[in-house]
């Protein structure tokens, strides 16, 4: 009993749906008035749009911390298994449209703001994204937060609290220039910084072993974990969860005042700029030494720092009784790592079980186990961790000496049950030791210490286990999962897409649909429907219309809403192919070039937008942004052809620039080649907001063609199992080139679009070796076959009432791609945990 109910009491409250705001607009406004008044951030003489933002923030953030504090005391007292999820990335994006939406009051804030002389629309502008993340992996992370509030589970994130996020992209004419990104210029009115919760954590040092044999971690570098905690609140409910960010803090007796006052203010401040390094940048550049030392320090801060706290609340909640049981962790606590950015969990948490708690190691070892599950993100061979050994040895002593010996177990294990596995054995242990470099396999580590390890799309799913984790399976046949993403729905097309919400709300009759997708379903039988499909082109046109006036603001590009819109917006990595979307746009620009008028003017028009950051030090993909801009910079000033075709690259890609442009989207690229996109999740996005995808058979495409029908998707290119005979055929030259690649490949080379020399990139297409060389990505081989895909989007756009329909099912058949669905199964699958709804009704 807690708080005289029952477990099984709280545990079945029902959810608080309705939030009767006992406010009115007036008092909201004067609310938002006192914080805009004592906010020390902003003279109380003004009152413009950036101060009404803080303001209302602020004020929004009174509501979220009222729920967030009983939502941790009602986890607290009802004691349920929890959830942590670990991720060194959260691409969360801007908030407040977010927040109050998903605390429904929208109306009272538009309201008061209007009382005090804004829009709310014009406000929420006001945000800098929160872009702590790379790409897909991040915004995952994200949309699963929202998802764990709305279903009211116990669970947390981790991560870290970034001071530069992900950088801002400027297109120059040298092409990409990047610029730190000050998120927190002014400061995140979403934080709340936590002084009462601290950690130490240690760097190098040495092991120590005391008399009784045990062994202690002393010495090196200590540095301070600070929690600073984001609210993230649920959708029509009160449940509000937290997001915890750590920020690396030297403290006072580090700073060494006799230096200081000797005039060595460097020496004497050193621990401090070492802190300060820490969390300076997501993703440090790691080709140098250094770079890498400080990515793994980063990992290994957030490691430390989420399981000590994790560990501490174990211990806190202990129902009065004295102390806990470590076995009883793993009901208590699961935690998930987000790819295997945050391994160093497994080696923390046996040294903080062994060397703190003094379990021993099959104790330690079962307990971490039990623990642990991790997802995987990748197949690519370059993006698998691997950390030097000697790097390790000296940053991480303790931690070394712990994996070594999960190495040695591991292959004592498979030597005495599965001599069958002999010579795989080498390729399965966790510390690779071949010269000159040894390293330690962070997914190996990862796989042998989880109880569950999961692909993020079903095709991802069954390449891991047929492939990747092969051997694995075979000791280890039910670890295996398959997750497959999902997107939040919440933002994804109930706040970035109202008109089209509205309609489907009106047509299904309710706007349940938003927390159970599945019910889009119901929107197949209405999509013949005239007066729908007049409804739902006329938001599609306001989409468009909006997305237009946005490009012209900054591109100076002005774009015609009556064109086709067809995007492709993601990372930029020559595995997603956006070298095949250019060169089939530069082949259609010679081919109206060479039509007569008559002809030109039969073809369908079409806009391709094309956006995306590319890493700073990937010369490719840094070229073919550039080359994207020269093409736009002729095709757009082309009298003779920019009726027919736009080409334009959207500069500096984010979460809100992608809720800008999906709404107005009507085709999108998902084109890499086969095998080699985990998932992809803004294919997902896109086909929610009724945008028809070309692709591949590749990542969650396989399933979004399943579940939307394959009349409605247009298909192309290689299958992921064709993909090994196509490049040995091609190292053996047997692969013959389409005429039209060729000769897009060659308008380029002439010069048609500026003289800046592509031919190292194109290079990249020929040949017949290597990875990265002899056109490993098979863009020649799949671009025929995708040209005759673009050819039929161009007849099927000429019918529109056809493409309505398509559209239309495309929605209709997005339900299975809500991130509910996909952290239901993951809750249910893979950590055991149940809802545990904080507030009662009304
Ligand atoms: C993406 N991975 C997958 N990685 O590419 C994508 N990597 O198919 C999938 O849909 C998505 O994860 C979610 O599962 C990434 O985004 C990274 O961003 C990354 C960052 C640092 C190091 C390696």
């Amino acid at each position: 009993k807690a708080n005289g109910e029952t477990k099984q009491e709280i545990a079945s409250r029902i959810p608080a749906e309705a939030h009767p705001l006992s406010e009115e607009p007036t008092e909201i406004a004067s609310n938002i008035n006192y914080h805009a008044q004592f906010s020390p951030h902003f003279s109380p003489l003004k009152f413009e749009p950036e101060q009404a933002f803080y303001a209302t923030a602020e004020s929004v953030k009174d509501r979220l911390i009222k729920q967030w504090n009983e939502t941790y005391l009602h986890f607290h007292k009802a004691d349920p298994k929890q959830t942590y999820y670990l991720s060194m990335e959260y691409l969360q994006g801007r908030a407040l449209t977010n927040a109050i939406g998903n605390l429904n009051i929208q109306d009272p804030y538009a309201d008061a703001l209007n009382k005090l002389g804004h829009q709310l629309e014009e406000i929420v502008e006001q945000e800098k994204d929160a872009a702590l993340g790379n790409g897909g992996l991040g915004r995952l992370a994200s949309c699963f937060l929202d998802s764990m509030a709305t279903l009211n589970l116990p669970a947390w994130g981790y991560g870290l609290r970034y001071r530069y996020g992900l950088f801002k992209q400027r297109i120059t004419k040298e092409g990409q220039a990047e610029q730190a990104e000050d998120w927190l210029e002014k400061f995140s009115p979403w934080e709340i910084v936590r002084h009462d919760v601290v950690y130490p954590i240690r760097f190098f040092g040495q092991v120590q072993v005391n008399p009784d044999g045990s062994r202690k971690w002393v010495d090196g570098e200590i540095i301070h974990a600070l929690a600073y905690d984001v609210p993230i609140p649920g959708y029509k409910t009160k449940n509000t969860i937290s997001l915890r960010l750590w920020e690396a803090k030297a403290c006072a007796e580090d700073f060494n005042l006799f230096q200081f006052n000797d005039g060595q203010y460097e020496s004497a401040l050193k621990l401090h700029s070492t802190a300060h390094q820490i969390c300076a940048v997501l993703y440090p550049g790691d080709t140098t030494e250094n770079g890498k030392l400080l990515r793994l320090k980063q990992q290994f801060f957030l490691c430390s720092a989420s399981l000590q706290d994790i560990m501490f609340r174990f211990k806190e909640r202990n129902d009065g009784k004295d102390q806990r049981k470590w076995s009883e962790f793993s009901s208590k606590v699961a935690v998930q790592l987000n790819d295997t950015h945050p391994t160093l969990a497994i080696p923390e948490l046996m040294r903080l079980l062994m060397d703190d708690e003094g379990l021993g190691w099959e104790e330690a070892w079962d307990v971490t186990c039990k623990a642990i599950a991790y997802t995987n993100h990748t197949v690519l061979p370059e993006a698998l961790e691997k950390w030097s050994q000697s790097v390790m040895w000296k940053l991480l002593p303790r931690h070394m000496e712990i994996i070594t010996e999960i190495d040695k177990r591991f292959v004592e294990m498979v030597r005495s049950t599965r001599p069958d596995l002999e010579d795989k054995v080498s390729s399965m242990c966790i510390l690779d030791n071949s010269p000159p470099k040894p390293v330690v396999r962070m997914a190996n580590l990862c796989v042998v210490s989880s109880h569950t390890v999961n692909g993020v799309a079903q095709l991802h799913s069954d390449i891991l286990k047929s492939d990747l984790f092969a051997d694995y399976v075979s000791i280890w046949p039910r670890k295996f999962q398959n997750k497959t993403n999902g997107i939040t729905p919440r933002r994804w097309l109930r706040f970035c897409n109202p008109e089209l919400s509205n309609i489907i709300t009106k047509w299904l009759k309710t706007d349940e649909w938003v927390t159970n997708l599945d019910l889009l379903i119901n929107l197949r039988k209405l999509a013949d429907n005239a007066d729908l499909q007049t409804e739902w082109a006329s938001a599609k046109m306001a989409s468009k219309k909006r997305l237009a006036k946005y490009i012209l603001e900054i591109t100076g590009v002005s774009i015609d809403p009556n064109s086709l819109f067809d995007i492709q917006v993601k990372r930029i990595h020559e595995y997603k192919r956006q070298l095949l979307n250019i060169l089939g746009a530069v082949y259609r620009y010679k081919q109206l070039k060479e039509m007569s008028p008559e002809d030109r003017s039969k073809t369908t028009p079409r806009t391709i937008m094309i956006g995306g950051k590319a890493f700073a030090t990937y010369t490719n993909a840094i070229r073919i942004v550039k080359l994207v801009n020269d093409v736009g910079a002729v095709v757009n000033t082309d009298p003779e052809v920019n009726n027919y075709l736009k080409v334009v690259f959207v500069p500096n890609y984010n979460v809100s620039v992608a809720e800008m442009l999906i709404p107005g989207s009507e085709l999108s690229q998902h084109i890499s080649t086969a095998g080699m996109e985990a998932s992809g999740t803004s294919n997902m996005k896109f086909a929610l907001n009724g945008c028809l995808i070309i692709g591949t058979l590749d990542g969650a495409n396989v399933e979004i063609r399943e579940e939307i029908g394959e009349e409605n998707f247009f298909l192309f290119g290689a299958t992921a199992d064709e993909v090994p005979k196509l490049r040995k055929d091609r190292e053996n030259g047997k692969f013959k080139p389409d005429p039209r690649f060729e000769e897009a490949k060659q308008f380029i080379r002439s010069g048609a679009f500026g003289s800046y020399d592509y031919n190292p990139l194109l290079n990249s297409l020929e040949g017949n070796t290597g990875y990265g060389r002899g056109d490993y990505f098979l863009v020649g081989q799949d671009f025929p076959s995708y040209m005759d895909a673009q050819a039929k989007v161009d007849e099927a756009y000429k019918d529109q009432n056809k493409w309505l329909k398509m559209s239309i099912l495309s929605t209709a058949g997005s339900g299975k791609f809500s991130s509910d669905r996909t952290i239901a199964q993951y809750a249910k699958e893979i950590w055991n945990i149940e809802e545990c709804v904080s507030f009662k009704k009304g």
